[in-house]
Formats: structure tokens, sequence, C-alpha cells
């Protein structure tokens, strides 16, 4: 059994409950009561093509499933809610990334974790420490110390979990 970390991104085709549908899914992959999600954030989309504010959240289990299994758990989810590859960078109905596995470093054509973006991306490290205020990456830093005021201004606070 492994704890595992999920980044949720939505832009689409109301982006609330694309994350709400994602939730219930992610919640099969996860061990009986072990699922756990962060607030809904909205955000300021990351990159130069223009598209709507993105609700983000980061979702949290524990799970039988070895990586690329994971892995391709969520992208029949992703699939699943109608994810169409058009634009590099563009729009999306669902995002679903695996930011960590356990304390695992996995470097594979398919597969990068701890996930690439995960030390500079607001919208991944805020409900991170929402989830778990003392997590330390495999790589020896604890998220609070990636965490600036200028990223805590940056997101809004759409629906706090619980
Ligand atoms: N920007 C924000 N704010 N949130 C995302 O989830 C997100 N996902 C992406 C790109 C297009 C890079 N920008 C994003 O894939």
């Amino acid at each position: 059994m492994t704890g595992v970390y999920v980044a949720l991104g939505a832009n689409l085709d109301s982006p609330e409950r694309q994350l709400d549908s994602a939730c219930l899914a992610l919640q099969q992959l996860a061990q009986q009561g072990s699922f756990r999600v962060s607030s809904y954030y909205r955000s300021v989309p990351m990159g130069d093509v223009p598209q709507p504010d993105y609700v983000n959240a980061v979702a949290c289990f524990e799970t039988e499933l070895a990586p690329l299994e994971l892995l391709d758990a969520l992208q029949a989810i992703e699939l699943q809610q109608g994810r169409q590859r058009l634009v590099r960078w563009g729009p999306r109905t669902l995002d679903l990334d695996l930011l960590l596995y356990g304390d695992e470093q996995i470097q594979t054509p398919r597969l990068t974790v701890p996930h690439y973006g995960i030390k500079s991306r607001e919208f991944v490290l805020i409900p991170l420490e929402e989830l778990n205020p003392s997590l330390v990456l495999p790589c020896g830093t604890g998220i609070a110390t990636l965490i600036t005021d200028a990223m805590r201004q940056s997101l809004q606070l759409l629906h706090p979990s619980g």
C-alpha cells in the first residue's frame, strides 16, 4: 500500500462538477477510508494560451496500484470525462497528474514522479499544503518552504473541503 497525491485541474464544461465526478472515480482506486481532497481553488491559467480560469485541487489516498497501473487508471478517468488532447497547454475538461507516489522517484518515458511542476505551481503547492502541511518531497525539501505570499494571493478559495 502506497500513499499518493494526485492533482486535479479543469477549465471546461462546469469545472467544479468535473472535479466532483473525478473524486468519485478516484475513490474507487483508494483503500477504503483513505481518500481526502483539498478545497477547490480558482487559478489563472499558466502558459500562453488564452483560456478560461481553472479550478484546481489535490487528492491523496492509499492505493495497491503500481505507478503505471495508477497512471493508466488516471488517464482512463480523463478520457471518460471527455478529455481531448487538442492544444498543448490548452483548455481541458479534466487533467489528473500523479504528483507523488510514496517517496519514490520515477523516471520513465511515460511517467516522471515527482511531477516536474510540483515545486513551482501554486495551484499544486497550496492544496498540497492544505492536505499535509509537513509534507516533505523525496528530495528532502519541505513544501511549506516553497510557498510565497504572492502564490497565496493568486489563488481564490472556491469551495472549502469537508
Ligand atoms: N493553469 C492552471 N492555473 N491550472 C492548471 O491545472 C493548468 N494546467 C495546465 C496548463 C495548461 C499548463 N495550465 C494550467 O495543463
